[in-house]
């Protein structure tokens, strides 16, 4: 048996992942849209906690100010039947022929204007929803030819627009956190701020850099060959885990967007036992939400859309349950000893301690023999894996 999702977990999903048509650079749609309310419902049904949506998710790309006020309405009427929350919004800034070269770093400086005023507006809808987390992915802002955009140039412009968003926030006392996320390449031959470790660089130029962080998203970063967990674990080192995209990649390719632990499941294993007892007292080392940011296969009708749906939740539920009983398990806490997992935690120079006292410590030199490593003092790594290897396929 599985375990059952409650809105206590935090699941999350986009209304765009569920309203995923199939369509693809080959084919267009294979499935149709569902209402928002429906889509609300489901999750409710289903023990979700929250949607996150773009603006043109909702009301399409330049709607009236009818047709906009009437969806969010709707959208506000399914919420408060149901308890399904907003916790996060964002903006697109990529679909609409006029984003072909980016929002907020196009060369078009028109179209940086433009784009400017579309996320000042949706700041406003993600505070009247209640929103803590506005994500910023610039899934154009990039290039394909290296002669045709500036990059030091984008990055100041990048740099220029996300300062006044975050001025805006400020003057409106709308306590929003930004969140950044990045990706290497697609739709962009190249994208600004390709990896969590470009965007963490970023962040620290900004004026009021306290206010911004990550939303990394799995598939993107194994796009780039990159480990998910590593980066995220890096990610909270840093305080800057504000926000994640759960979902599964399959090696270097084109973004996959599988369901979450349909890729690469032993990363998902750590990436779970991360968020869950990754904290300095062994307790959650993150407690927002599990944000699923996944398409269903292009294959599926709309059963298969609701049963990817909840195999993102379980498959997230069973890894929990699976790293918990890693985690108790006494074999397991010997192997962390063995393999002194742990004494990284100890600080490598004694309190007080400078290079004065090193430099007249024999025993980290003189008296060190470095030859016993050779052919002994093994770790026993591969020792851990295989027992992580027997919890993850529920053989312990
Ligand atoms: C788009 C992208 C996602 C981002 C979304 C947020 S939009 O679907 O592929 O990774 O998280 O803008
Ligand atoms: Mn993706
Ligand atoms: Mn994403």
């Amino acid at each position: 048996m599985y375990p059952v999702p409650t809105p206590a977990d935090k699941f999350t999903f986009g209304l765009w992942t569920i309203n995923y048509l199939g369509i693809d650079p080959f084919g267009g749609p294979t499935r149709n849209a569902f209402d928002v309310v429906k889509v609300v419902e489901k999750l409710a049904e289903y023990g979700a906690y929250g949607l996150t949506f773009h603006d043109d998710d909702l009301f399409g790309f330049g709607p009236t100010e009818e047709a906009r006020r009437n969806q969010i309405d709707r959208l506000k009427g399914a919420m408060a039947a149901t308890g399904v929350k907003v916790p996060m919004i964002t903006t697109n800034l990529f679909s609409a022929p006029v984003f072909k070269d980016g929002g907020f770093t196009s060369n078009d400086r028109a179209v940086r204007r433009y784009s400017l005023r579309k996320v000042l507006r949706n700041i406003d809808l993600a505070a009247e929803l209640g929103a803590e987390t506005f994500v910023m992915w610039g899934g154009r802002e990039g290039a394909e030819y290296d002669s045709a955009k500036d990059i030091q140039a984008a990055l100041e412009r990048y740099r220029e627009a996300v300062n006044m968003l975050s001025e805006y926030v400020i003057d409106k006392n709308y306590g929003i956190r930004f969140a950044i996320e990045p990706k290497p390449n697609e739709p962009r031959g190249d994208i600004l701020l390709p990896t969590v470790g470009h965007a963490l660089a970023f962040i620290s130029s900004l004026e009021h850099s306290e206010m911004f962080g990550l939303n990394p998203e799995v598939g993107h970063e194994q796009m780039a060959g990159l480990n998910f967990a590593a980066g995220v674990a890096q990610a909270l080192y840093h305080g800057k885990l504000f926000h994640i995209d759960l979902n599964g990649q399959r090696g270097i390719k084109f973004d996959q967007d599988l369901v979450f632990a349909h890729g690469d499941l032993y990363n998902a294993f750590a990436l779970v036992d991360l968020l869950e007892n990754g904290g300095p007292n062994g307790g959650p080392a993150y407690d927002g939400p599990r944000h699923f940011d996944y398409k269903p296969s292009r294959t599926e009708d709309e059963a298969g859309v609701w049963d990817s749906v909840q195999a993102n939740m379980r498959n997230y539920l069973m890894l929990k349950e699976r790293a918990k009983a890693f985690r108790a398990d006494p074999e397991v806490q010997q192997a962390l000893a063995e393999a002194k997992v742990a004494e990284l935690r100890v600080p490598t120079l004694n309190p007080g301690e400078g290079y004065t006292e090193l430099l007249a410590d024999r025993s980290a030199w003189e008296d060190f023999d470095p030859s016993v490593y050779l052919h002994g003092k093994g770790f026993g790594f591969v020792k851990l894996q295989q027992l992580a290897t027997e919890h993850l396929l529920g053989a312990r």
